[in-house]
């Protein structure tokens, strides 16, 4: 099957015949005649090259290639409410990529889906069951609430795959999962429980201990709702990330102002305190114990796993109330909705002892995706890409981390999880992008190379720019490998590294 692909490609391309309609399968508009369990099909439209103006943005549209679009609503359970979009070119170039969503965020995704397209690939997106953000629409409706946690992305990905076949006389040659964030989980749900689904997977900053995250937002939150003093401004974020780098930048092998090996560095904020009263140049002891707080980790009595804190070199990204806007809101929701079923729940009442255990115990797995048995999809030859910037202020790196040893551990060591999942750990980097460090890449080359070709990523390159110039390349490394400088050449060029453990 992987031999075929490039010449599949080239009979797809040779019989488009006209717009939306490809020998061997259903005409663009006869796809609304597709009979698919538990799915209503409900608008089909073959769209000219140009022709896709959403109401919203709809200038971000305009360059898409001529594609047939699909739309369907999937009812796997009787409270279901499934709103999915499949976008297939007419120029196909024999993929499906689907494509991740974002928080409790219900809405399809079409700019990464317009991405997806633009690249020939066909592409779906899903609301996962439920419109708009926050969790309110969780309260008693536990169904929507396995919709949101695996079974519409699943659901999609069985459905799209059938309507591909339909229209193209074809399936997929291979198929892709691309997502970030709650698309993170996403990705990772599947390669936990659908093995079959996905030919590759990119996980990105995966929110995978969800409701360890949520636990960790909202304690931090608590401690500093009604703490003023406490708070950090954007000076003091400032002072501490300075200082936080001029003690460990240099740790990781090579000063460049880039903390690469966060988990080893050492900074202790009490360093910052002022000796007599508040100034700009020191911390008071409140704002301490806050950033303290934010850096520490907690122990869920129940399981004994840690749950991870910000690690050194996120502080920029920090917000007032500690982990960002998004990680708090999606925290409180959590607990309002899907652990204490109670909308009026506030911050206060938070204990983290008894909470962080309680909402990992409601939740029974649906939302987390810690299950370290990635054995069936790796036996099946999946190919998993997994990333995290270090300096992520919305999801613990340390999740991404443990959840690669816990996975060694479970599939049989590590160099039987090198063949098939790899976790490039980027420095610098924030919440699926931004941030000091390089924090621009291509993983959906890097994984089709590995999933197409057999050629794994030994190293993934990632570009910083400023202003729209780069101004650094650097090679992200398979964890725990590190970019090691080469010794000669500039520190801003990718040709001077090599990824090796820090110990060879
Ligand atoms: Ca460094």
């Amino acid at each position: 099957m992987r031999l075929i692909v490039g010449a599949s490609c080239a009979v797809v391309l040779a019989t488009v015949t006209h717009l939306g309609a490809v020998e061997g399968g259903l005409a663009c508009a006869d796809v609304a005649k597709l009979a698919l369990p538990h799915a209503t099909i409900t608008q089909v439209e073959a769209v000219a090259a140009g022709g896709f103006t959403p109401s919203e943005r709809p200038n971000d549209y305009r360059s898409l290639p001529a594609f047939c679009r699909v739309a369907m609503t999937l009812a796997p359970s009787a409270d279901s409410d499934i709103k999915v979009e499949l976008w297939i070119p007419a120029n196909w170039n024999g993929k499906f990529q689907a494509v991740g969503n974002g928080a409790f965020n219900g809405s399809i995704n079409y700019p990464a889906m317009a991405s997806a397209l633009a690249s020939g690939y066909a592409t779906g997106s899903t609301d996962t069951g439920h419109t708009g953000g926050g969790a309110s629409w969780a309260l008693g409706h536990p169904e929507k609430v396995v919709d949101f946690g695996w079974r519409a992305v699943h659901e999609m990905t069985v459905a799209s795959k059938k309507v591909i076949a339909s229209h193209t006389g074809r399936a997929p040659a291979f198929s892709y999962w691309n997502g970030c964030s709650a698309g993170g989980r996403q990705a990772m749900k599947e390669a936990q429980r659908f093995p079959d689904d996905f030919n590759g997977i990119i996980a990105g900053a995966p929110g995978l201990d969800w409701t360890g995250r949520a636990a960790q937002a909202v304690r931090i939150a608590k401690t500093l709702e009604h703490n003023d003093a406490g708070r950090l401004s954007t000076n003091d974020k400032q002072l501490l990330h300075r200082a936080v780098v001029d003690a460990c930048d240099a740790g990781d092998g090579l000063k460049d102002g880039l903390i690469s090996a966060p988990e080893h560095c050492r900074f202790d904020p009490g360093v910052l305190q002022c000796a007599g009263s508040a100034r700009s140049d020191c911390l008071t002891a409140a704002q301490i114990d806050t950033a303290r707080l934010i850096y520490s980790r907690g122990v869920n009595r129940s399981t004994k796993r840690e749950v991870g804190g910000l690690l050194p070199g996120s502080e920029l990204g920090w917000t007032d109330m500690g982990w960002t806007a998004s990680a708090r809101a999606t925290g409180l929701d959590q607990f309002r909705f899907l652990v204490f079923n109670d909308p009026a729940w506030e911050i206060q009442k938070f204990d983290f002892e008894r909470d962080l255990a309680r909402a990992e115990e409601a939740d029974r797995d649906t939302l987390n995706a810690l299950d370290p048995n990635l054995k069936p999809f790796i036996d099946r030859g999946g190919k998993l890409i997994q990333f995290h910037g270090w300096a992520d202020p919305q999801i613990s790196p340390a999740n991404s981390t443990q959840y690669y040893w816990r996975v060694a551990a479970a599939v049989g060591g590590g160099a039987r999880v090198y063949g098939s999942y790899r976790l490039f750990m980027a420095p610098g980097m924030g919440h699926c992008g931004g941030g000091e460090g390089p924090n621009t890449f291509d993983m959906v080359a890097a994984l089709e190379q590995w999933v197409e070709h057999g050629k794994a990523p030994d190293q993934v390159l990632a570009s910083h720019s400023t202003n729209g110039a780069v101004d650094r390349t650097r090679p992200l490394c398979p964890f725990p490998r590190l970019a090691i400088y080469r010794g000669t050449g500039s520190i801003d060029d990718a040709a001077n590294f090599v990824c090796r453990l820090p110990s060879d």
